[in-house]
């Protein structure tokens, strides 16, 4: 998690859900995007890695995942011990250089799943980015 590329932090903090812990070995494959699997109705995370190659600073403020019914951009915190989470508004990541989702930090968060999403399923997520530019990820479905 990179303090540098989080802009703003909005107040509200809720008691973790969806983003339970991680192990701590090592995944090699840990930037390729990736949920968990959910039941319909639920909340899941994606984590991914963000690449800048450009010499300007990208700014992502917004995402949009086709299983979702709303998705934002997250970080978990931990405070005295309790895993929580806070919106933020948008996420930079500066010039060269990259932002890892990853699970204890900056994720997206897709909540109201309008489907199940099981394991080998691959959901389709657009960030939006400034300046102007929409990446679409595809993102598997994994433990
Ligand atoms: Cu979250």
């Amino acid at each position: 998690m990179n303090a540098r590329g989080i802009s703003r932090i909005a107040g509200v903090a809720v008691v973790l859900g969806a983003c339970r812990g991680g192990n701590t070995v090592a995944d090699p494959s840990a930037g390729a995007p990736h949920m968990r699997p959910a039941a319909q109705g639920e909340a899941s995370a994606l984590y991914f890695t963000m690449q800048n190659p450009d010499s300007l600073p990208m700014v992502l403020y917004g995402v949009e995942i086709d299983v979702a019914g709303a998705s934002s951009f997250h970080n978990s915190m931990d405070h005295n011990g309790m895993a929580t989470m806070a919106k933020v508004d948008s996420v930079v990541v500066p010039a060269h250089g990259s932002v890892a989702f990853a699970e204890r930090g900056l994720h997206v968060m897709a909540t109201d799943l309008h489907t199940a999403i099981n394991v080998g399923d691959t959901i389709v997520a657009r960030i939006l980015i400034r300046p102007a530019r929409v990446d679409t990820l595809r993102a598997a479905i994994r433990e």
